[in-house]
């Protein structure tokens, strides 16, 4: 097993080249030989089998859909969700009141960056340099796919030259401005705002038209249709899909490098889940210790299985299933389960719903 959820608690971490004067160490950034601009098809193959798996693919969609419903979710349905599965209880649920679920979305996002560059590693492969801008609408290695008939409204803004000069501005002004990224106290001031505008227009002006157009919502009945886990299925907008489109690894690389920015305006030289002490006991005051953590139903601690897949007693077991044998053994809750279940996905921004 790849512990790397476990030994990110233990690493600091840093970032490529552009901000390498911060003393940010992770091994494993430091262990890419080099970064690509384009994606060959051997980093492809290296990282989609694992991304395009149903267990990945709901992972991200859970983090997502269960941190967006969890207060409109009643008590019941709360309670329902922490039987099924305790990483399914996000610690920081999103508010406007504070800002520690923001940096849920950056710590998680972070990574699954580190993940893959962990796979391409292993896989003897060049990492994927983010974007560090914004592509021009010229850029033709990473072309924005065409507007389709029927996208939605965010769609169609962020494809339009208005959209693109928007998205410029706020780098312009915001995430690659140094006062506007000093005047965030914590980092999940920052991710709160490139969460919902950045980011959400990043998805929206890079996705193509989805194939399949409509991906029915999860349901406690069946497991989703097989064309939802191919990897051809990597609709930039869909929750549990997005993680097998290329443009996602650009995008959140940029996001993920604006964390770097903000702590060298910040005065930071390092970040981590647990900063170490300075010689005298105090908190070491140069590093950023991370407040939001969460990372959803991790597909290697919800299984819980054998590391070796050769192992009689090796049964996949992921989230999804969790809830499927809930089900049995409390079938009394079927549509309790179902209702959750679709709600949950519909958070998570299935385009069938918005
Ligand atoms: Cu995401």
């Amino acid at each position: 097993m790849v512990a790397w959820l476990f030994l990110s608690f233990t690493l600091l971490f840093q970032s490529q080249s552009a901000f390498g004067e911060i003393d940010l160490d992770d091994d494993i950034t430091s262990q890419c030989t080099s970064f690509t601009t384009e994606t060959t098809e051997a980093q492809r193959n290296a990282i989609e089998g694992m991304l395009a798996g149903r267990d990945h693919r709901l992972w991200h969609n859970f983090f997502h859909g269960v941190r967006s419903a969890w207060l409109g979710l009643t008590a019941d349905q709360q309670n329902l969700l922490a039987n099924i599965h305790p990483t399914l209880v996000p610690p920081h649920p999103v508010t406007n009141a504070n800002t520690i679920d923001a940096e849920d979305f950056l710590y998680f996002h972070h990574q699954m960056v580190l993940m893959v560059r962990r796979m391409l590693v292993e896989a003897g492969q060049p990492c994927i340099a983010s974007w560090g801008t914004i592509p021009k609408p010229s850029d033709t290695a990473w072309p924005m796919p065409p507007l389709w008939t029927g996208a939605d409204g965010i769609v169609a803004f962020a494809k339009s030259s208005a959209g693109y000069f928007n998205m410029v501005g706020m780098e312009n002004t915001e995430f690659h401005n140094d006062s506007w990224l000093r005047q965030q106290k914590l980092l999940g001031d920052m991710g709160q705002v490139m969460s919902d505008s950045l980011h959400r227009l990043f998805h929206a002006r890079f996705s193509a038209e989805p194939n399949p157009s409509v991906r029915p919502l999860l349901n406690i009945s069946q497991a989703p249709d097989e064309v939802f886990n191919d990897k051809s299925y990597n609709n930039l907008r869909d929750g549990y899909a997005t993680t097998v489109n290329p443009y996602f690894w650009k995008l959140h690389g940029y996001v993920d490098d604006v964390i770097f920015r903000w702590l060298k305006v910040r005065g930071y030289t390092k970040i981590a889940v647990q900063c170490p002490l300075t010689s005298s006991g105090k908190p070491d005051p140069k590093c950023y210790q991370w407040r939001g953590t969460w990372v959803g139903p991790d597909p290697e601690v919800v299984c819980d299985c054998p590391e070796n897949e050769d192992d009689p007693d090796h049964v996949h077991v992921d989230i999804l299933d969790k809830f499927f044998q809930y089900k049995i053994d409390h079938p009394e809750t079927k549509d309790s389960l179902d209702l959750l279940l679709k709600t949950i996905d519909a958070a998570a921004g299935n385009p069938s719903t918005n």
